[in-house]
């Protein structure tokens, strides 16, 4: 396969702006860009989707440049539906050095920051030089600007894409590149930029966009009710990143394997029955889930995941440190032990059960364990010799709660 068919077996290609890119994909040898803007200070797993495409451009023998948008940050790319909060200088610098940082380490290329050539430009110069080569009927008609006409757009916002269109120009002349990916919601912006190259310079730029990665409700890629599945480990815990993946729907894996990871045709479609054959041992997530922690974090941090899911999963958490354990219980319910107590007050003061009665019978049943140990007897008192690393009880009862007891004497 050339480099254009494996990109289209991948899904990653929903438009090209002339099909005279599909040879040149193949020949090698361009400059490209990709851009992104510091609305946070790090980027999200649908980031990583689309920056993914430097690296298999950069194989096929391309130049990446990774763009950080400390100019564009400032205004803000029009939403479909709403005007975007203005976000403080402060802020969109503190974003930038963050993201700056994390290209760099997982992308390994270079970053440029559009306020380096755009901070001199003199508003009579911008109108000028750039706002008489934009037709505003031309800009009205484009998605994301005409998806405003109704909840309206300020003049700020309407004029980002001249911004981004002046990027692409700059980095034609001065560094030669010829070519912008991005996700699909881009493809205005990036037109815009080839109109701009073409009515100045007289000659041909491209572009290519890949489809927005979702899940199969539509809603996108990563996202976790209001929240982002976050590339910096601070954020997003290789665990959770870990949970995350190992659980998305049977139906979407094999897109998403094909999208963020690069293994091979044939390991994918290996993976593909025994995705089909075998869901429950959920080979393919974890394939996936291991390609992606294991890129982003190294390996220690994805082996360190699948210990403590395993550890969470049998209940064993001997082997896990008192990090670990609070990394991986995060959501389950927490309570403070300031004395040493009999273990059916422990159940009924902190709610695990509801009554000593229920608590007996639990324990009778062999339902109750405490750290990987099943209690047996019920008159035993629990203190912080059963703790451990002296610090911490993992209670569990039956086969899905779990509580973290804290000892704080
Ligand atoms: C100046 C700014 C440029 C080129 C690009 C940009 C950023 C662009 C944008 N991108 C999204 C972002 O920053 O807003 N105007 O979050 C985001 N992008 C990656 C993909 C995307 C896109 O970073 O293209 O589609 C998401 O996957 O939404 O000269």
């Amino acid at each position: 396969m050339n480099i254009y068919e494996e990109l289209k077996w991948r899904g990653l290609v929903q438009d090209i702006s002339s099909p005279e890119l599909i040879d040149k994909l193949n020949n090698g040898g361009l400059t490209f860009y990709i851009g992104t803007d510091p609305t946070a200070d790090s980027m999200h797993i649908g980031h990583y989707s689309s920056f993914l495409i430097s690296r298999r451009l950069k194989n096929a023998g391309h130049n990446p440049i990774l763009l950080v948008g400390g100019a564009t940050g400032l205004i803000g790319d029009p939403k479909p539906d709403s005007e975007r909060p203005m976000i403080s200088k402060e802020e969109v610098e503190h974003n930038f050095k963050g993201l700056k940082a994390q290209a760099e380490k997982i992308f390994g290329f270079e970053v440029v920051n559009n306020f380096d050539w755009t901070k001199e430009i003199n508003v009579i110069d911008f109108l000028r030089d750039y706002g008489k080569y934009f037709n505003i009927n031309y800009m009205l008609a484009k998605d994301k600007v005409k998806s405003r006409l109704e909840s309206g757009i300020t003049y700020a916002e309407f004029s980002y894409m001249i911004l981004q269109a002046l990027d692409f120009l700059y980095l034609f002349e001065n560094r030669d590149c010829t070519l912008q990916v991005a996700g699909s919601d881009q493809w205005g912006n990036i037109t815009s930029g080839i109109e701009l190259i073409r009515k100045k310079t007289g000659k041909e730029a491209y572009g290519m966009v890949m489809p927005l990665v979702v899940d199969s409700t539509g809603k996108k890629f990563g996202k976790t009710e209001g929240n982002a599945l976050w590339l910096d480990k601070n954020k997003t815990s290789s665990y959770e990143m870990y949970q995350y993946l190992v659980n998305l729907e049977d139906s979407m894996i094999i897109d998403y394997l094909k999208k963020l990871t690069f293994l091979s045709k044939e390991e994918i479609e290996r993976l593909e029955v025994c995705n089909n054959e075998h869901p429950e041992l959920r080979e393919a997530h974890k394939a996936l889930a291991r390609e992606i922690i294991t890129d982003l974090h190294g390996e220690d941090e994805y082996n360190k995941a699948v210990q403590i899911s395993e550890a969470l999963f049998n209940g064993d958490v001997k082997n896990l440190s008192v990090e670990d354990i609070l990394v991986g219980f995060k959501d389950v319910p927490h309570f403070d032990i300031d004395k040493d107590c009999n273990i059916l007050d422990l159940l009924v003061n902190n709610g695990i059960c509801t009554s000593k009665r229920e608590a007996r019978e639990f324990i009778n049943s062999k339902a109750i364990s405490i750290n990987g140990e099943k209690i047996t007897d019920e008159n035993v008192v629990i203190n912080k010799d059963l703790a451990l690393e002296g610090k911490i009880l993992v209670i569990k009862r039956g086969k899905k709660k779990n509580y973290i007891g804290l000892y704080n004497y």
